[in-house]
């Protein structure tokens, strides 16, 4: 068996802590958006690896989500002193990681080698793999221009109104050769955003006509509960786009890739309408506070593809 989780985000994260307690390391590859990567004062920072990086071994900021538990501010406060760009904020453990990162990347290492040496060091065993090792990245076109990721997520806070999504470079992505292909069982498309986590990841065409093309089912968990999303701008980016912000809004928006839906209990009464658009639903409690709800939802994912397989 190996499962392919499709993931970016704090939410995505979430579920793949879930995943890694029901499945064994050589049961699953984390498949990892890179679309919100940049370079920032000169390092390499790819804030989605890093935050399953971090939440799989244990060290992740729990009130935060992202960056380093346990962490210190003394460099970003210098900075600060020296008036220099702070909106993007890096602890020191975090920066050390940086710096590491930066380092080999300039030595020629793929972000897929260095990823997994990270993971080595940092004692996470599972494998975690950046979709590709190209320059994929997200761009938000706004009632502002068209911003790069981090200056509409982080520096704007996500408060232009979005107008459409883009995504640089797609045509030269190929996929990162940490993804073995030939062995897919199954997909989890994790509760990510789905325009800024999920479908930059979709937009390696090999991956995508995979999922199209697909002998192996594919499970996708709604990141809509009731008409809100449990984090972030997922709801506020659909209400812009013009979309119904209902699980259902996210069912049709993922519709030829997938054959399993998980909504929350709050919205099983849409379970029909997802129904006639041909997918299979499931309701569960989706809300993922404490390890128990993450080890809960996963195993519903998993027993789901086991069941349409
Ligand atoms: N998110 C913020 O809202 N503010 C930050 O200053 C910030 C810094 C940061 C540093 C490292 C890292 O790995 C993630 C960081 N994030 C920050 C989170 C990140 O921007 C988002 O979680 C993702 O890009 C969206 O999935």
């Amino acid at each position: 068996m190996t499962i392919l989780a499709l993931t970016g985000g704090v939410g995505g994260a979430k579920l793949s802590l879930g995943l890694s307690h029901v499945l064994e390391p050589n049961e699953v590859t984390f498949v990892v958006n890179v679309g919100d990567d940049f370079e920032h004062m000169g390092l390499s920072i790819s804030p989605d690896v890093d935050t399953l990086t971090y939440t799989l071994a244990a060290i992740v900021n729990e009130s935060t989500g992202w960056g380093r538990a346990d962490e210190s501010w003394d460099c970003l406060s210098e900075l600060e002193n020296f008036e220099a760009d702070t909106w993007f904020q890096l602890g020191d453990r975090d920066l050390a990681l940086h710096l590491f990162r930066t380092a080999l990347l300039k030595r020629g290492k793929t972000l897929t080698e260095v990823t997994q040496t990270i993971c080595e060091r940092l004692g996470v065993e599972y494998k975690i793999a950046p979709v590709t090792d190209s320059s994929l990245r997200t761009r938000v076109l706004t009632a502002q221009g068209s911003l790069a990721f981090q200056d509409y997520f982080v520096r704007l806070k996500c408060e232009p109104e979005v107008s459409a999504v883009e995504y640089h470079q797609r045509t030269l992505a190929s996929l990162s050769p940490a993804i073995n292909t030939d062995e897919i069982t199954g997909v989890v498309i994790c509760p990510s955003n789905p325009f800024l986590s999920i479908d930059p990841i979709l937009e390696v065409d090999e991956l995508r006509s995979l999922l199209i093309n697909r002998d192996f089912p594919v499970v996708a968990v709604s990141p809509i509960v009731g008409d809100r999303a449990i984090k972030g701008p997922t709801a506020k980016m659909m209400r812009e786009l013009k979309m119904p912000v209902t699980c259902v809004g996210v069912a049709q928006h993922y519709i030829e890739l997938m054959d399993g839906y998980v909504i929350d209990d709050a919205d099983a009464h849409q379970m029909r309408e997802i129904e006639e658009l041909g997918i299979r639903v499931r309701n569960a409690p989706s809300i993922m506070r404490s390890l128990e709800d993450k080890v809960a939802l996963a195993r519903v994912c998993v027993d789901f593809l086991k069941e349409l397989r």
